[in-house]
């Protein structure tokens, strides 16, 4: 088949509180929401990027402009039998791997819909509910951290997630311990400290962490591989892994014990597969993350950590952790197992709101073939 028309929209979504970690500060959703058509039928993705380069080299002008210039007429010629004949067909674009995600993800919609398959069936989910957590950003101070964790295990949530930066890391990683001496929580360092911090880190292994996330530079692996043996708390990579050849990298250097999956920062769901069965081969544990997607991407999300390796809870909290009113009429709820239930619907499952989409679309541009 071939896509007729690729429609790409600007949002501001306001969050409902300020996300920071080491590196970013979030007010609200950037994101580039993508639509394509073909045959007949609407597709819909997301490249969930920021408005900084903050996280990764990428922001919402980068996708922007990437998609327009390359991967949207690239997508236009391209005669697709499946899904993951995108992958290929954006093969000379070095890079820019959530541009091609946002456009990836909506030709799987678009095919699961033509098919009249889920998207968690089209990759090989084995499960019908997923694990999932939240990713708790740095607060003013310990007793407002507390305050906010609290609120969340009172919605339900099972596991927390710690957004860590030298001078935020040890202390309120201590009074969360203290006082939910089980709860199932790890930390997140965004790429903030260096190798000769690694002492340092070693203070974090009293807390009985399920992992520490990314510690070291975000495009590193080799000093990732040198930390490893100096912690007991497993480690766990997420900016440095932006393909299958990097998980292969870090799994035969011993640079991880564990990997984050995002489909948006590896480029699409084929390669996030790809990374979730060598990893499986490798018995490497990966669990879902989260970049405060939309509900659009948030419905691919669950898809996808419906595969069997996924083992650890992921950061993919309920859609009204993030936003007031989302751009879709189907957001996810929590159910009582701290889960949420992997969509059956063909496609990936997210009704949009198109009249709402519209209210907060600031840029909107379109091709056909
Ligand atoms: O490193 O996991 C990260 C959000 C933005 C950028 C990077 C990260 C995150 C999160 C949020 O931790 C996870 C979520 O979507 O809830
Ligand atoms: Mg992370």
């Amino acid at each position: 088949m071939r896509i007729e028309r690729i429609e790409l929209r600007k949002i501001r979504l306001p969050y409902v509180s300020v996300f920071e970690t080491s590196g970013c500060h979030e007010d609200g959703s950037y994101a580039v929401v993508v639509r394509v058509d073909g045959n007949g039928i609407t597709g819909w993705g997301e490249s969930p990027v920021g408005g900084a380069p903050f996280y990764n080299e990428e922001t919402t002008n980068t996708v922007w402009s990437i998609q327009q210039e390359f991967l949207a007429p690239m997508l236009l010629a391209s005669e697709l039998k499946q899904p993951e004949d995108v992958t290929p067909a954006f093969g000379r674009v070095r890079g820019n791997r959530m541009a091609k995600a946002g456009l990836e993800f909506a030709v799987w919609d678009l095919f699961g819909k033509l098919e009249g398959r889920s998207l968690a069936a089209m990759l090989g989910g084995t499960r019908t509910r997923v694990a999932v957590g939240v990713s708790v950003g740095i607060q003013k101070d310990i007793d407002t951290l507390l305050q906010v964790v609290d609120a969340y295990l009172k919605d339900g949530y099972q596991r927390i997630k710690l957004k860590i930066k030298p001078g935020w890391d040890i202390e309120p990683t201590r009074a969360v311990r203290n006082a939910w001496p089980n709860l199932k929580l790890q930390v997140d360092a965004n790429s903030i400290y260096h190798l000769e911090d690694a002492e340092h880190l070693a203070k974090l292994d009293e807390f009985n962490l399920l992992l520490i996330e990314q510690p070291l530079a975000h495009d590193d692996i080799f000093d990732h591989a040198k930390l490893k043996p100096k912690l007991r708390t497993p480690l766990c990579l997420d900016e440095s892994i932006v393909s299958p050849e990097h998980a292969r990298w870090a799994i035969e250097m011993q640079a991880c014990d564990i990997i984050n999956i995002k489909p948006s920062r590896i480029g699409g769901y084929a390669d996030a597969k790809r990374i979730h069965d060598l990893a499986q081969a490798a018995g490497i544990p990966v669990w879902h993350g989260g970049m405060l997607e939309t509900g659009i991407g948030r419905a691919g999300n669950v898809a996808l950590a419906s595969l069997p390796n996924f083992t650890l809870p992921g950061d993919i909290s309920a859609n009204a952790r993030y936003f007031v009113r989302d751009i879709v009429t189907n957001p996810f709820t929590l159910n009582d197992d701290s889960t949420l239930t992997v969509p059956t619907a063909p496609g990936c499952g997210a009704d949009v709101d198109e009249g709402y989409l519209d209210e907060v679309t600031v840029e909107r541009w379109e091709m056909r073939a």
